[in-house]
């Protein structure tokens, strides 16, 4: 085999999903040069359907990074959430409570254009790197290796963002002694289907039913995005689409089966809950960003977004740090992204508490979380509570 090629740049991103293209787009706006490594293909990173609700603070970031032009097109603004639950619907207006609206945006139309923007640019993505392997991460010079159509290369550079998600290899290639972690598990799963049929609301649906958890979502005013609370280890096969209509049709109190249209069914797919929390953000020149650091349940809609207030406090201490060499706010980048991402696991949990079934692990709980919905829906202090919790807390 020929021999590894060396390169350098100033920061090395491991990872091309939305915190991986985004840190590297805000930061070239600042003239700080960057190499992404990505293990997959192009297609297959925007291939993945995932959030949809964009908060304020993300939305600004994707015009930071001059990515947004598509976004101010056809994006949707909603000002609410509406919630079933008990035979009632109720609309809770972010505007009035909160001053501030959501936007819907999918995860792949984002991925997409931050991926083009980076193209514009020259840029530079290696797609389908394997063997991502970091090392040096306590010197001033970290450095990676990757191989690539059967060739080996080695980067070094000042700093590596870690942005390759749950599974990637940032994490793990923190000492075990170093790692501190927090996690926790639910006892289901979602199912979600992507539907070539009108949503039932104008905004998104979210329902708790005595059969579970349902949410209404959407990618545009035609296409319907839904998600269903099953059993962890339920078997997709069994999910016609018949049986998915009505089971959502039911949840929502669709009673007169005429809101919820139906459609062919583009994707079905089934997702695992959990929170789970690395509060180990930096070791050494490594810094962990979005999912290779933490995981919300997705009641909340928080996963992209607190991904994207990670990329805010790591860019603006990398600016500082070449701009003026001042590295403390690199020192403080755990701290600060933690305070977030803490909030952000608490209102998820909080959310999945509020809207799942919960009735087989504990009966007693679950009636305390009937109860709870019950009192947040006719209190105007807690519907502001939770309000401002979704549309996002500043940075
Ligand atoms: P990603 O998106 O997982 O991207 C990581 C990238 O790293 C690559 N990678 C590697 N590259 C090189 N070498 C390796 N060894 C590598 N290992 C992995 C991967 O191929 C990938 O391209 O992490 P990132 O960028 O931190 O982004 C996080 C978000 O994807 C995630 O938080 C959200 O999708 C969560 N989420 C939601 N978040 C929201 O803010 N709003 C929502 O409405 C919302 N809805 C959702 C969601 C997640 C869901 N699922 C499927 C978990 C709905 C669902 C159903
Ligand atoms: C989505 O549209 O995929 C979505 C929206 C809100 C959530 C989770 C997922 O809470």
């Amino acid at each position: 085999m020929s021999r590894s090629r060396r390169r350098r740049t100033q920061v090395i991103i491991i990872g091309a999903g939305p915190a991986g293209l985004l840190l590297a787009q805000v930061l070239h706006e600042a003239a700080i040069e960057s190499v992404v490594l990505e293990k997959h293909a192009r297609a297959h990173v925007e291939g993945r359907i995932r959030a949809g609700i964009l908060e304020r603070g993300t939305v600004e970031m994707l015009g930071r990074a001059k990515a947004d032009a598509r976004l101010k097109r056809e994006a949707l603004s909603h000002d609410g959430i509406e919630i079933a639950f008990a035979g009632q619907r109720q609309r809770i207006d972010f505007k009035a409570l909160a001053g501030a609206l959501v936007t819907v945006y999918g995860q792949s139309e984002l991925t997409k254009d931050l991926a083009d923007r980076r193209a514009e640019i020259g840029g530079e993505t290696v797609y389908g790197a394997d063997e991502v392997a970091l090392g040096d991460l306590c010197s001033s010079r970290p450095a990676v290796s990757y191989m690539k159509d059967g060739q080996a290369y080695e980067l070094s550079a000042d700093f590596i963002a870690g942005c390759d998600g749950f599974h990637g290899v940032s994490r793990p290639s923190i000492p075990l002694d170093a790692l501190r972690i927090y996690e926790r598990a639910y006892p289901f799963a979602w199912l979600g289907v992507m539907v070539d049929a009108p949503p039932p609301a104008d905004v998104l649906l979210y329902a708790r039913h005595a059969r579970g958890f349902a949410l209404c979502s959407m990618r545009s005013r035609i296409r319907g995005r839904h998600y269903l609370q099953v059993g962890p280890e339920t078997e997709l096969d069994q999910w016609t689409p018949e049986r998915i209509f009505e089971e959502i049709a039911v949840r929502i109190g669709d009673d007169g089966r005429t809101e919820l249209k139906q459609g062919p069914l583009l994707e079905k797919s089934l997702t695992t809950m959990r929170s789970f929390v690395c509060e180990t953000m930096r070791f050494g020149r490594l810094f962990l960003v979005g999912d290779a650091a933490h995981i919300v349940p997705p009641t909340g809609a928080k996963g992209l977004n607190l991904a994207a207030g990670d990329v805010h406090y790591l860019s603006e201490a990398l600016m500082e740090f070449y701009r003026h060499g001042e590295t403390s706010g690199l020192d403080a980048y755990e701290g600060r992204a933690l305070r977030r991402v803490w909030k952000a696991q608490r209102f998820s949990q909080w959310m999945t508490a509020l809207l799942h079934d919960f009735a087989a692990v504990d009966a007693f709980q679950d009636r305390i979380h009937r109860a709870e919905l019950d009192y947040v829906l006719s209190s105007k202090s807690a519907l502001a509570s939770l309000a401002e919790n979704y549309v996002g807390l500043p940075y």
